[in-house]
């Protein structure tokens, strides 16, 4: 069955080709259908296949063009419109558009002057001197494209979990509504909710292998069998690899924890049993105490655990430990002692500090967002649009006089509201470290977010400086997505903190878990550092229409990976508190 992340995935592609077409505004409107889709609760295909069209015309954004494309993908697997598009630009899109300053309208372009379809075209033109002579293009561009090449190569191969989560989800319903599986459960970096995602893991447990393996190989969204065995299966669905491993249910608990990983967590945890007279495998946790050779075989010792994941840890006298943890960052010793986080939750949340609406780049309006937040229970908003400035797309960002007049919009909409709506704006945070934002305005905002939007290539000192700077400007409440990467398209700023993490805590100033699955920024190791230094955070979805505030989901998991508590999360506090906070 077509999955909704493979309809969104299409209708990206879509807008990519008809950007690199050098069509107007139609791009907006498929990528903003593509993010509706991909957040839908349940499979569009359904609807369809139930001839229901009504509810996939009223999907938001999506209406009548788009859901007669979604028909048609659903009932043929092609939309002919797009295949006329892929045929016209044969350019391997996702590749080319990793390198930065390269986007969908610069490919396009790049092609129709110099026939350039992939990164190693893109490198020979480049090397040969051909790319600074087309129009739009320099010398400086064609340098930066050199220097990107490398990153935009290595990155290529992991896929955001804002992607892989959903077909993850897909697969495991899938799985869950075959007789013959017992349990299911996805494993590796997926369950870990790493940010991006080599390839996706699921674990069944069941008595009947085959059938199984059978029926997963011929699962309709499977584009390719990559291989298929008497206990494991890989397949590809769309670009994202799938490994299904099938095991008996006495060994489902041993081989979550085996092939949950981290690599490193399972090193560690290994030595730890190992001192204690236990070894661990993915078939169990054997008591080796008594035993000449413990490297004998698998199953040597006598079996202590295996059935679930909790027997194993249990086993090493040990609490089970959320995945988010195991990444070896100090978690075995924090098990040890007791000490382990009570982690924040998606209930925990009880508002967004970083929302856009069609006041700058957002697609909707300031009551309709309110509306949204309103229905996803939460107890305030911030509405903080761009201000302009340096690295602010022409004419989006909000003057002044424009920011004054919105928080009276925002302070309208507030007072019908059933929560309390804060006036909020998103400032630049110059290469300096410096907003330009008047008193006047600083004072008419109940929340200001800051962030770094350009000169994102400085060095780390030079970085560092301009962030601990920020945080320090009283006027700034949260500094949004601090080091400004894109996953797979920029690395974004090298900056060190553990020294903005420690200014932060000191000038009450959060950081901000940036929840865009292109961004999630901090990142779990950085969350951790910045924690450790006292600092706290805000996990913002930064989104730009309603169904992009489900984001939060992305943002939670990686505070959770940073080992954040709700005390740590200033968007987990009652209003009181949160008001104080950022007065
Ligand atoms: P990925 O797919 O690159 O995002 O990362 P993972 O963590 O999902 O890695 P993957 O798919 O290669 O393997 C899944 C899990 O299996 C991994 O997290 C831990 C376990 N595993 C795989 N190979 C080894 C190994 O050689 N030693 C140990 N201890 N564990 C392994
Ligand atoms: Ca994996
Ligand atoms: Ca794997
Ligand atoms: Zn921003």
């Amino acid at each position: 069955m077509t999955t909704n992340a493979e309809l969104a995935a299409r209708f990206e592609e879509f807008a990519d080709l008809l950007e690199a077409d050098d069509v107007e505004y139609k791009p907006r409107a498929y990528r903003r259908a593509a993010e509706n889709v991909r957040a839908h609760p349940s499979p569009i295909a359904d609807r369809v296949e139930a001839g229901d069209r009504e509810a996939v015309e009223n999907i938001d954004g999506v209406g009548d063009a788009i859901s007669s494309k979604i028909v048609e993908y659903v009932e043929t697997g092609e939309i002919e419109e797009l295949e006329e598009l892929r045929a016209e630009l044969p350019i391997d899109m996702a590749d080319l558009t990793r390198i930065e300053g390269v986007g969908p309208k610069t490919a396009g372009k790049l092609y129709r002057e110099l026939g350039v379809q992939t990164l190693d075209d893109l490198e020979a033109a480049a090397e040969a001197g051909e790319v600074q002579e087309v129009k739009g293009f320099g010398p400086k561009t064609e340098a930066n494209i050199l220097d990107n090449l490398e990153f935009a190569r290595t990155v290529g191969q992991r896929h955001l979990v804002g992607e892989a989560r959903p077909l993850a989800d897909d697969v495991l319903a899938f799985l869950e509504s075959i007789d013959a599986v017992e349990r299911c459960e996805v494993a590796g970096s997926i369950r870990r909710w790493r940010e991006t995602i080599g390839d996706v893991d699921v674990l069944t447990s069941t008595t009947e292998n085959e059938a199984v393996i059978e029926t997963f190989v011929a699962w309709d969204s499977v584009d390719d069998v990559i291989e298929s065995g008497p206990e494991k299966a890989s397949v590809r669905v769309g670009e994202i690899r799938v490994d299904l491993r099938v095991v008996v249910p006495e060994e489902f608990g041993s081989a979550l924890q085996y092939f949950t990983g981290s690599k490193d967590h399972n090193v560690s945890l290994r030595n730890y049993a190992i001192d204690r007279g236990m070894k661990l495998n993915e078939y169990g946790a054997f008591d080796v105490s008594e035993i000449d050779d413990p490297d004998a075989g698998q199953r040597v010792g006598e079996r202590v655990a295996g059935e679930t994941e909790e027997g194993m840890y249990d086993a090493l006298g040990l609490p089970w430990m959320p995945p988010e943890l195991r990444e070896d960052r100090g978690e075995i010793a924090a098990a040890e002692t007791g000490d382990l986080p009570n982690l924040v939750t998606r209930a925990d949340i009880r508002g967004d500090l970083h929302t856009h609406t069609e006041w700058s780049d957002g697609n909707n309006t300031i009551s309709e967002m309110v509306d949204a937040a309103t229905k996803r229970g939460y107890e305030y908003y911030g509405i903080a649009d761009h201000a302009e400035g340096p690295g602010v797309v022409g004419g989006m960002g909000l003057s002044g006089e424009e920011i004054l007049e919105q928080v009276s919009d925002i302070r309208e909409v507030g007072d019908d509201a059933d929560i309390e709506v804060f006036a909020g704006i998103e400032a630049n945070v110059d290469a300096e470290g410096e907003i330009d934002l008047s008193d006047e305005v600083i004072d008419a905002l109940d929340v200001i977010v800051a962030s770094p939007h350009s000169a994102l290539d400085q060095d780390a000192g030079t970085a560092t400086g301009r962030l601990v700077r920020a945080v320090e400007n009283p006027a700034i409440d949260v500094l949004g997505h601090p080091s400004g990467r894109l996953l797979n398209q920029r690395s974004g700023l090298d900056y060190d903190i553990t020294a903005v993490g420690r200014a932060a805590a000191e000038h009450d100033t959060a950081l901000e878990v940036n929840s865009d699955p292109r961004r999630l920024d901090l990142w779990g190791s950085a969350v951790q550092a910045a924690l450790e230094e006292g600092a706290k955070i805000a996990i913002d979805t930064d989104a730009h229409q309603p169904s992009t505030l489900e984001y939060v989901r992305w943002g939670v998991h990686t505070a959770r990976r940073g080992w954040a508590e709700p005390d740590d999360v200033i968007n987990a506090w009652d209003e009181t508190r949160i008001r104080e906070f950022l007065h």
